[in-house]
Formats: structure tokens, sequence, C-alpha cells
């Protein structure tokens, strides 16, 4: 079994991004299955174009993408993505569009495809918080949750996605003393890693 695992470079002014960061620390292999590390632009449409040219390049069973959700507590694993591109700031090429498709004449929306409950449940069995999310937004995440989904749905079928938001990482906070946002959850990196590990054994196993 093969799994491409995506994050995003660094976007909104901040110097990191702790998806991908995450995303190239995994192992090679989890529970038997084949670790493809891929960085993704965080920008509208090319973000998918990256991910399909991967896709055409390794035939992976699964696209599993991770981004960076600043704010939020918790590893979020989300069940379903929506056709809307609403972003409140910028891509990084400036986009930054209201109301849009993600995929015109698309459905609505789209659940993911992967085991969530049992994700949010192994993920928590290493004693790392985890739940499962219901808006993955409308920012350049959840056009990617949706443009994989819709991908698959119409030309690639047989394989599945989904995607976990992660926090920020306590050095992304420790910078932003004196703003809006000091005292902002934080995760650390060794947890994010061994949260992931987790989430992809729960892929694994039901895959069987
Ligand atoms: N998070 C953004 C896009 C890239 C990322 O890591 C989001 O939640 O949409």
């Amino acid at each position: 079994m093969k799994i491409l695992v995506t994050g995003f470079e660094p976007f909104g002014g901040e110097a990191v991004n702790p998806s991908i960061e995450t995303v190239n620390r995994l192992p090679d292999q989890i529970a038997g299955a084949r670790i493809i590390r891929l960085e993704i632009p965080t920008v509208r449409g090319k973000s998918l174009q990256v991910i399909e040219e991967a896709l055409r390049r390794h035939d992976p069973d699964v696209i599993l993408c991770v981004g960076q959700a600043g704010g939020r507590a918790q590893i979020s694993v989300e069940r379903v993505g929506i056709n809307v591109d609403d972003f409140s700031i910028p891509d990084n090429e400036g986009n930054q569009v209201t109301d849009q498709p993600v995929c015109p004449g698309g459905p609505d929306a789209y659940f993911v495809t992967v085991p969530i409950r049992a994700m949010a449940e192994r993920i928590r069995a290493r004693k790392i918080p985890a739940g499962i999310s219901n808006t993955a937004g409308t920012f350049v995440c959840n056009h990617v949750t949706y443009g994989v989904c819709h991908m698959i749905a119409t030309k690639y079928p047989g394989k599945r996605s989904g995607f976990i938001h992660i926090p920020f990482l306590p050095e992304q906070v420790a910078e932003k003393g004196g703003t809006s946002q000091a005292g902002a959850p934080s995760m650390s990196g060794e947890m994010m890693v061994e949260a992931m590990c987790a989430a992809i054994e729960a892929i694994v196993d039901t895959s069987q």
C-alpha cells in the first residue's frame, strides 16, 4: 500500500508551516505502508495540480493532506470538503476570491473516504488530543480537501483521500507575543509526528 502525504508551504506571514515540517519527519514506512511525502503550494488551483502530478507519478492508494489550523488546540480529522472558495486572506500568489466554486459544476460537498473516527480515536489512544472536525474552512485547505475528493470521484476511482488540520508549533506562538494571537494553542512537533503515524495506522488497518 502506498500513501501520498502532503504538507503546505508557509503562508500568512508565518516562517514555517507545521504541516510540511511534520510530513517531512514521517518515516518511510508506517504499518507496512510506503509513505510518499510532498510539499504543495498554498495557492488556489496550483496546489491541486501539484497533487495530481504526484498522483499520476506514484499511483498511491491513499492521499492524505495535512494543513495548519492556527488557533485550533487539537489535531482535527476533517469530515467534509465543500465546493466553496471564500478566502479571507490572499493565498501565496495573491488570489483572494469570494464565493467561488472549487470545481464549477461539482457537487456541493464530498465526505472524505478515510476512517475519520478510527483515526481520531487512534490518535487519542496515544494520549494526544484529537477530534473530528466538520469544517475545513473555505481557504486552501478546504480547496484541497474538496478538490482531491473530486479528482478521485471523476478520474481516479478506487483511491481514498482525507485531510488533517494540525495546530501551530510552539515556536510559532512564541513569536506572537504582543499580538492578537499571543497565547494561541500549540503542539510540539514530536507529538504531531506521532499523531500522524497513529492516523495512518488507522487508515492502513481499515483497508485490510
Ligand atoms: N492551512 C491553510 C492553507 C494552508 C495551511 O496549511 C488552511 O487551513 O486553509
